[in-house]
């Protein structure tokens, strides 16, 4: 089904602004536990009250209208910071993982001794793919990567190497490219960081697919989508990633509805969805 123009459901746009998160510390102390599990299942439910009862592209649609709302752009460079220097180190010991492979370097700080130590920024729909704009540094699909990986990943759409022409690491920590059971080339990276990036990617879509920053494109996400929601189920959310979505929603206002809910995506059906044009 083809979703409804934007500029139709945004006279009914929630209050989802209303919705107080209280801040908490930006460097979480030992058993700290994540604002979801702090204060019960209330306020998450006054922020996805407008998605209640609903289903596929309605269910779609009322998701972008509350994840757009309170959402702001801090720009390129200072999110990038916020990213290194809290979201991918909750535990505040200044050492950050390569999302590929998990591998950790510290001290890292800031994007810059992040960029010192090898690591810059993934951006896990590319940007020539449409990440740009607010887009470009939306926290919700970012995370610290190793340079050189990063390279071979380039803009290939994620998906199961069943063939490799170049890997990194070992085991569930491997990171690969190569070519998957339908021949396209792919990039897989290590197990525990599959969910994440699908439950990112299905944000990304939710949150953009609407307002198509420039060059947004769905050449990706088309082929990857099958794989996204297969790894949803096998890598499903865990603590920590709700933690992050904690610091995301304190940096720029909004939050992923599919860390928060992971049966939305069910919900949603995107397999049966009209993915529209690009
Ligand atoms: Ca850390
Ligand atoms: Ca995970």
């Amino acid at each position: 089904m083809q979703l409804a123009p934007l500029a139709v459901a945004t006279a009914t746009a929630p209050t989802t602004s209303s919705v107080a998160f209280r801040p908490i510390s930006p460097r979480l102390a030992d058993g700290e536990t994540s604002q979801h599990q702090r204060d019960g299942s209330e306020n998450l439910d006054k922020y996805y009250g407008a998605a209640q009862g609903k289903q596929g592209a309605e269910l779609l649609r009322a998701l972008h209208l509350i994840v757009r709302t309170g959402h702001v752009d801090r720009g390129y460079s200072q999110a990038r910071d916020e990213l290194f220097g809290e979201v991918a180190d909750l535990d505040g010991d200044d050492k950050v993982e390569d999302m590929f492979t998990g591998e950790l370097r510290g001290p890292i700080t800031d994007r810059k001794n992040g960029f010192d130590r090898g690591f810059n920024t993934e951006h896990t729909w590319p940007q020539s793919k449409g990440a740009t704009g607010i887009a470009q540094s939306d926290l919700h699909h970012l995370h610290p990567a190793n340079i050189t990986t990063n390279e071979r990943r380039g803009s290939l759409p994620y998906g199961e190497v069943v063939s490799s022409d170049w890997s990194v690491g070992e085991g569930a920590r491997q990171a690969q490219r190569g070519v998957d059971a339908l021949g396209k080339t792919v990039f897989e990276p290590r197990e525990d960081i599959k969910g994440d990036i699908a439950r990112g990617l299905l944000y990304f879509y939710t949150r953009y697919s609407q307002s198509r920053p420039s060059d947004f494109t769905l050449e990706n996400f088309r082929h990857e989508l099958p794989t996204l929601l297969a790894w949803h189920k096998q890598d499903p959310v865990t603590a920590a990633e709700r933690l992050r979505n904690d610091a995301v929603q304190r940096v720029q206002g909004n939050r992923n509805p599919f860390v928060d809910r992971p049966e939305f995506v069910d919900q949603i059906k995107f397999g049966q969805l009209e993915l529209g044009r690009g």
